[in-house]
Order: C-alpha cells, then structure tokens, then sequence
C-alpha cells in the first residue's frame, strides 16, 4: 500500500549501466536498458523546496523526499501552501530563540524559511487586520509534535502581546498543570497528552492578551487504574511522591512510587528526560500563578493519595450461601483511604463489595465477586480522577477567562489553539478509539473543505475556470458516524440507556442498520464482536467488548450515596453534580459520546466561525531518536494528516504552476527565436505561443493573470520535449564544435 518510488542520485554512467545512490543512503547498479521503472526527478525535486506547491513531483514521493533531504538539514518545517509540516527533530535546535521571534514577526509567508512562529504570526497579525477570529489546527499521531507546537505558538503569541502582564504568565502557567495531571509517560511519548484541548486565547483592541479559556476532551481515565508495559500513570502522581516534603506525606501516610498498585503496573515509574523533584515544584508554583489557594492544593493532594491507598485494598473471594462473593481486607490503605475521603471505613467496604438495586419500590441488595468488586472500585477512582481534571480546568478558567463586560464598546478577538488527539488505529480499537477518530473525521472534514476553498479562491483570483474539480469527501463516513437517523453513536446510546442492553445486542443493532453501507463491514462470523469502519485514513476494527460500560461512564448509585454522607467539602464540590440529581435522572444522565458529540458540535461551530491555519505534525520513526526518517511511517502520517488529499484536490485542477517568467525562462528552447523573459515584452503572449505550438490548441490549459495553470501531462511532455530539445543542442554543439576542427 505505501510503497512508494525511492529518490536516487545518478552517480556515474557507464555502458548502459548506471550507478546510484539512493534516499536511504544505499548504491545500486542498474540498467539503463532495462529501466521501464525509472522516471527522471523533477528539476524542484533535486535539492527540495521550502514549499512543497512548487514541487514538480506533487505526488508521494515527491514530498516525501523533500520532507528527507529537508529534514538531514536540520530543515523541519516545510509549507504545502499556508499549510505547515512540521517533522519532530527530537532535539533541541537553535531555532526558537527571543531573536527568532523577532525575525518572525510582521513577516508574509514566505517571507521568512518556514516556520512555527511564521504560522502564529500569520494568524496574529490576519486577526488584527481582519479583527475576525483565528484558529490552528494542531494535529498528528502521539509524539508528533503537537503540544510542543502549541507551547511554541502560545510563547510566540504570549511575546507579540507585549505586555508582560500576569494574565500572560497565568496563561502561560496553566500547561504545566494541565501536563502534571492530564499527561504521562506512553511507549510513544514520554510526555503524551492524554486529552484533547482548545485553548482560545482573547485578545484587546491594542492587540494584548486579555484572557484565555480552555476546553478539553476526553480524558483517557483508565490510566489511572491500569498500564501497559513501559508506560505510567500521570506525571502528577509520580510528582508528588518525587517532590513533597517528608512532612505531608506522612500526614497522607504516603511512601514511594513503587509501593502502589496504581502506579506499577507498567513496571515503570521514572521516566529518563523527566526530573519528577523538579516538575512538582513548577506544579505547585504554577497552581499559586493561577490562584489555587493553599488548601486547594492540599485538598487534591489528599484525593490524590486517597486514590493510591484504595488502589491497593486487598480483595478475597469468599462463599456467601452458595454464591461468590468477596470482602476487602482490613488495612492501613483503607482506614488511610476512608480518612482522607471522611468517609467511614465500613460504608467504603460495604460499597465495595455488594450492590443495592431499587425494583418496584423494593431495595435488595446483592454481593458482588471478586472481579465485580474491583470494577466498581476502579469505576470509583476513574470517577474521582475524571472529575478532579473537570476541576482544575474549572479552576484555571477561572482565572484566565474574563468575559468581555457586556457594555463593551470594542471588540475582542481571539485565537484558538486546537491540541488534539490525532487518528488512531490499533491493533485492539475500543470505544475511545471510535470517539478518537469520529473527531478526526469531523476535522478531516474541515480540512478538505477549506483546502478546497482556497484552491477554488487562487482560481478566482487568477481569472480561472473551475468548475469541474471535484474532491473526495467523508461525509458519509460521518453520516454513518453521527448524522443520519439510527447512526452508529446513537445507536450505542440507546443500547445505553436500555437496563437489558448488552455489547452483544448492540452490535446486532448496528449491524443490522448498516450492513449495507459500504463503509460499514459487519463482522464474519455472528459469534465475532468486531465491526469495521472504513475512515478517510484507513480502516479501523472496534472490539465492541466494553463498549456500554465506557459509555455509560456511571457510577452507582452506592458510590454517589458514599460521598453524600463524606464530611470532605472538596469531594463534595467535585461531585456536586452528580449529588445535585435524583437516582432516575442520574440513569438519564448524558453519556459519554453524547457529550462528547455535544463538545465536538460546539467545536466544530467555533471553527467554522475562524478562519483556520493548519499544523500538520509528523513524527519520523517510533524510537524518539533525532536524525532517523521512516519512509513507511512518514507516508502513511501524509496519507492521515490529509496531504494527499490536498494534492488531490490539487491533480483535479491544474497541479503545476509557472508563472509566466519561470515558463518562459524554462520552455523557450521549445520554440525558435523567443527571448528570455528578462527581454520580453509580453510574456504572457511568448507563453500562449510556446503553449499553442507544444501542448496544444484545444488542451485544457489555463492562462491566469500572472501564473499558468497545466495538468500533469501537459507538464511531462515539456519535459520530455525540452530534454529531446536540449539534447539536440547539444548534439548540435557537437557536431558544430567537430565541424570547426
Ligand atoms: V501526544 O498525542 O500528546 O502523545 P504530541 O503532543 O503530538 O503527542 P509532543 O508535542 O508531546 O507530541 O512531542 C513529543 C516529544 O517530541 C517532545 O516531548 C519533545 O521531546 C519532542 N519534540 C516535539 N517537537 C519538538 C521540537 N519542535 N523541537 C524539539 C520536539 N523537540
Ligand atoms: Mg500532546
């Protein structure tokens, strides 16, 4: 699927054979007899271009090799147009400096070589110009780049703004807890985001920093009771053990990172690079930055280490009249656990351990086993941790959101960030997985419209016809996602919501909806739980065990009646929510895709109203290593991130551009007696001829204002001509120069 052609240099040619060398830095001998799949370079492809437009070879390959020989350079930022590709170096390079700043600042594209800060002075200085609203989409896989993007353009930004001012520290100040909390060491990044955020930064007619607001989605709460192989828990918690003072911990009767099951499960609690000591002290400062008081700070600590003691309650099974039960084990974790929580120790166990059902007015209540009493602890913790994180983004909001007051009498605009998850594709996809790239579709879907937008407004300008380019669009994708009746989320959600719904009806719903769509693949066999969707990046197969629960996101009603009777008022603020409803609205509460859903229309419309600037981050192999370029790793991102779609809509236009004096300079060899641009009077006219006695009268050719607008083909048979032309020359020169002997 991505083999894709090898770039070479020619190094010597010799009696019809010709040696080598290639991208990947091998030497071959081939034949030149035999070499039906050897295409010349297009002269743009030799030494690569800073934006890829102007590439002749606007195909795979092409930009694949100019992302490489870029890239050796220490080159990673490149243009498709206005669109940046950024490759992660994975080391610190020199580029990013206050000069640097200043370099790019009040510059055009172009102006300056590509990079970050040009993106986010673009997008500030588009703003004041147009005082409309801006935004930057921020995307590719884990470890691509995108929060360091993100920091880069926030510092940029933070810096144009001037000011110096608080409200540009506390905007500032807020990543490191967002990081401390919401990102841990993966075995793709060691500081992986493990949620998505748009921060939209507000800014004053003077062009300052007047306040920020930040949203986020989706926070990966499993991590927090279970890790993979080489991976941890959030950085907070490794932090805090790491850096608070012997005194407090003893007053949560804390220890060390290893002593807790919540922490070692990935077999891995530090993480080379991090300086955990460190880190917690630049948490705790950014926390009084953004006005977490003293006791606020505490209080987390204390859920925090409530958290790691329940994460290592001991649970036996046990036979309770001839049925499995369990019991939780008296021990320092849980008289410490129930303390912090002030809850009492017996309410916490009993929680733990059975259930009470409400029928027909009547309360039974039934014992749990062993697996099912783990799983309602690890709902309680995830429920804790999903809520403290809505917290503290509550919190810093707070704090950096000033709404304009409403008898305002001038505008404000802002700028959007959007840091999100990129596509994903597993070999196991769940739940999140399918809200993951539902929002990639939803972004896919903005991308083409707008790379679409601006090929159709460059054809405008110039004075083009245009009506016939189509473009592939994902609509259907989404319509089966999300739109139409009976699609695949509501379809969950209702399963959802029915008491007897289990993954195995659900998926029996889904597929009997949808096995028609050509976009839906059903799965083989009626004992398989594996559907299929074909995305615009792939397909992608969802194991549909567990679907409901991660939807459903509930809590019990036992575990809600347990912090009701907690004397702890932080606990209490947290879940206020959930406390502040009935039992019945409670099952009616918002699932998870259905917020979800709601957040992503909501962002979706904030988008719409900006206009976009797009970062498209690639990560160039999967070791974290600088200087190492995966070919196969660096198509398939393109192919994702939507490039290749760019180009598309680009090939079912005209792709190759000249203006009129590259045409003339590069095609006049095609035609006696036309001069060099540089001695032209009408070059447009010399264009039109050189077209007309070449390509052709009735070829669709397009002449613009200033720029010719070609198709492939027509772009190859110049090429070819001008070869044979040049050739020719030079056997002419030859043959003169013999001639003169
Ligand atoms: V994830 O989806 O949150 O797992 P991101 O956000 O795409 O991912 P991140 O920005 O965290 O990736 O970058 C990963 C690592 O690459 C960073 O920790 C840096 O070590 C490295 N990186 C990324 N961009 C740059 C850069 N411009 N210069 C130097 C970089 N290093
Ligand atoms: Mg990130």
């Amino acid at each position: 699927e991505f083999d894709v052609p090898l770039g070479a240099v020619v190094k010597l040619c010799n009696s019809g054979q010709i040696h080598v060398l290639d991208d990947e830095g091998n030497e071959h001998w081939l034949s030149s007899l035999n070499a039906t799949n050897i295409k010349p370079m297009h002269p743009t492809s030799v030494h690569g271009v800073a934006d890829m437009i102007c590439l002749g070879d606007l195909n795979e390959a092409g930009i694949l090799r100019n992302l490489l020989i870029r890239y050796r350079e220490h080159l990673i930022y490149t243009y498709t147009g206005s669109i940046l590709v950024a490759v992660n170096p994975y080391q610190l390079l020199p580029i990013y400096t206050a000069d640097h700043i200043r370099l790019y600042t009040r510059k055009k594209v172009g102006e300056m070589p590509p990079h970050i800060f040009a993106i986010a002075d673009n997008c500030y200085f588009s703003m004041r110009r147009s005082a409309k609203d801006q935004c930057c989409v921020i995307s590719g896989e884990s470890g691509a780049g995108k929060t360091e993007s993100t920091k880069l353009i926030l510092q940029f930004l933070a810096s144009i703004s001037g000011q110096h001012s608080w409200i540009e520290k506390q905007v500032l100040e807020a990543t490191p807890i967002l990081e401390a909390f919401g990102n841990a060491k993966t075995i793709r990044n060691d500081n992986s985001s493990r949620f998505g955020k748009y921060i939209d930064i507000h800014f004053n007619i003077r062009g300052a920093i007047e306040g920020a607001r930040i949203e986020q989605y989706l926070l990966e709460k499993s991590r927090v009771c279970r890790q993979t192989q080489d991976e941890r828990n959030y950085h907070i918690f490794y932090c805090m053990l790491q850096g608070m003072s012997p005194d407090m911990k003893k007053k949560l009767y804390l220890g060390n990172a290893v002593d807790y099951d919540y922490l070692t499960m990935g077999n891995c609690v530090v993480c080379d690079g991090r300086d955990d000591l460190k880190e917690y002290s630049n948490i705790l400062s950014a926390m009084k930055v953004l006005m977490f008081t003293d006791t606020e700070s505490w209080e987390i600590s204390k859920l925090l280490a409530a958290i790691l003691h329940i994460g290592n309650l001991r649970f036996e099974a046990r036979m309770h009249d001839n049925m499995d039960a369990c019991m939780v084990l008296c021990s320092v974790n849980l008289t410490t656990a129930a303390a912090l929580l002030e809850v009492d120790p017996e309410e916490v166990m009993s929680c733990l351990t059975s259930r009470t059902l409400v029928t027909r007015g009547e309360t039974v209540s039934t014992l749990l086993n062993v697996e099912q009493g783990l799983d309602v602890r690890d709902a309680f913790i995830k429920g804790i941790y999903g809520r403290l994180f809505v917290w503290i983004v509550d919190k810093i909001n707070a704090a950096i959101y000033k709404p304009p007051p409403s008898d305002c009498k001038y505008m404000q605009t802002s700028i959007g960030l959007l840091d999100i998850f990129g596509f994903e594709n597993f070999v196991i996809n769940s739940f999140e997985q399918l809200c993951i790239n539902f929002a990639n579709e939803n972004l896919q879907q903005f991308f083409v419209h707008h790379v679409f937008k601006l090929e159709q407004e460059e054809y405008n300008l110039e004075g083009i016809r245009w009506q016939h380019i189509e473009f592939t669009d994902n609509q259907d994708a989404l319509d089966m996602i999300a739109i139409k009746p009976m699609n695949i989320i509501s379809l969950i959600d209702e399963e959802s919501r029915f008491p007897k719904g289990t993954d195995v009806t659900m998926l029996n719903k889904l597929n009997s909806q949808h096995k028609l769509n050509p976009i839906y693949i059903p799965p083989k066999h009626s004992r398989e739980t594996v559907f299929g969707i074909q995305h615009f990046a792939g397909t992608v197969y969802y194991e549909t065990a567990g679907f409901l629960e991660k939807n459903r996101d509930g809590l019990h009603g036992d575990i809600i009646q347990l912090i009701y009777t907690s004397s702890n008022k932080f606990i209490k603020q947290i879940f206020q929510t959930d406390l502040a409803m009935g039992a019945e609205t409670r099952k009616r509460s918002p699932t998870l895709s259905g917020q979800f859903k709601r957040s992503l229309d909501l962002l979706m419309k904030t988008l719409g109203a900006c206009q976009p600037f797009f970062v498209r981050c690639i990560k160039p192999n999967e070791f974290k290593k600088p200087m190492l370029f995966e070919r196969v790793l660096c198509i398939r991102q393109l192919c994702y991130s939507g490039m290749m779609e760019t180009i598309r809509i680009r090939h079912t236009g005209y792709p190759i551009r000249y203006t009129f004096a590259e045409f003339v300079d590069r095609y006049r060899v095609l035609v006696p007696d036309v001069k060099p641009a540089f001695k032209q009077g009408n070059m447009k006219v010399a264009c039109q001829c050189i077209l007309e006695t070449i390509v052709g009268r009735g070829e669709d050719w397009q002449m613009g204002k200033t720029k010719i607008f070609l198709k492939d083909h027509h772009d190859v048979r110049l090429e070819m001509e001008r070869d044979t032309a040049i050739t020719c020359k030079v056997i002419l020169i030859q043959k003169a120069v013999r001639g003169l002997r």
